[in-house]
């Protein structure tokens, strides 16, 4: 027997279920389970050439004291007022001038750096100071004190950006978010400069030392090192027809990723590379260090040049171009897909 009741009483019906909050299924069961990603999430791209002006004019708006994080939110287009790149990961570019601080506090979300331009800013992190380089990947893992600074003109310090990258709408998500601010506006440094690296960052780890953390006991990983190996591989004959020669920043101590919620990749395409197409179902942050060339995200297709900032959302085919050498720093949110047995990929 079909029932067949005039669709004015389904609407009646609908109105009067919302009043006990309930809704019928059945009008959105397609969209709960889609076939395949539907992400909101836009492919797009961030232009330094364009940008950097107006990053720069941000330190004649507000002190970096004054902000806490100096920072420009890249709010992908597809996710307004949501202060989100994709779905789970947030980028940002943060600016320090010469003799600033941005004091130190801690939270839940972790959060990654990656240096754009400019010499003579530190970050510190758990007791130590790094300085960064233009290239350098940092990280600031959940819950460690972090602050940032900067040399005076006169000590050589330049206007220095970074990329952020952390894991803020993951952790609203999950109603996960925990912050405080230290009770001085630097913590104390415990240890010296590249005591870390010194003994993580060697391939070898202190004979005692015990896993105990998630996260990576090296917090910086230079961009000389990593470019120095991307380049030993390509001379030595390695080259993927979808990823150039590509490799992922680890935890040395475990192999894992160097923290729980974002995955970080370096990688090579020689001058001429036009790749195959690939997708995954991690969405996908881009910062072009070196050289030139075009990305295809699905119908968009971009130029790209040093210091832009480009994003692959879930599934949608992407395949990279260069047409001069070309280095592609990039981070995801693999490590949560992965975990959770979400992760697809396909290469075609
Ligand atoms: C944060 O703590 C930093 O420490 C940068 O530099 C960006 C965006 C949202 C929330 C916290 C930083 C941030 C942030």
């Amino acid at each position: 027997m079909t029932i067949n009741h005039p669709v004015t009483s389904r609407v009646t019906y609908y109105e009067k279920i919302a009043r006990s909050d309930m809704a019928p299924l059945w009008e959105s069961l397609h969209n709960l389970v889609p076939k395949s990603p539907q992400p909101k999430a836009c492919p797009a791209i961030w232009k330094y050439s364009q940008v950097r002006d107006l990053v720069m004019q941000a330190g004649d708006v507000i002190s970096a004291e004054e902000a806490v994080r100096r920072v420009l939110v890249l709010e992908n287009p597809g996710l307004p007022g949501k202060s989100s790149m994709t779905p789970n990961l947030y980028a940002g570019l943060q600016l320090i001038l010469p003799g600033e601080i941005a004091p130190s506090h801690r939270h839940t979300q972790s959060a990654l750096r990656f240096i754009v331009e400019g010499k003579g800013a530190w970050t510190a992190v758990n007791g130590e100071r790094t300085t960064m380089h233009p290239g350098d990947f940092i990280i600031t893992p959940s819950w460690t004190w972090h602050d940032h600074g900067n040399l005076s003109i006169e000590d050589g310090g330049e206007p220095v950006v970074w990329l952020d990258g952390l894991d803020i709408p993951l952790v609203a998500q999950m109603d996960a978010g925990f912050a405080e601010n230290y009770p001085e506006s630097t913590q104390p440094v415990a240890r010296p400069e590249g005591d870390s690296f010194a003994r993580f960052g060697h391939n070898m780890v202190p004979v005692r030392h015990r896993v105990s953390d998630p996260t990576s006991p090296i917090f910086s990983y230079p961009y000389e090192r990593s470019r120095a190996a991307l380049e030993a591989l390509y001379r030595g004959g390695e080259l993927d027809q979808w990823d150039g020669v590509k490799l992922r920043y680890v935890n040395p101590a475990t192999g894992g990723w160097p923290m729980p919620t974002i995955a970080t990749f370096m990688q090579y395409l020689p001058a001429g590379f036009e790749g195959r197409t690939y997708r995954s179902t991690d969405a996908t942050v881009y910062c072009v260090v070196e050289g030139k060339g075009s990305v295809k995200i699905g119908e968009d297709k971009f130029t790209f040049e040093p210091h832009d900032v480009f994003v692959t959302p879930s599934w949608v085919p992407v395949q990279l171009s260069a047409s001069a050498e070309s280095v592609l720093f990039s981070y995801s949110d693999r490590p949560v897909l992965a975990a959770l047995n979400l992760l697809r990929e396909e290469r075609s």
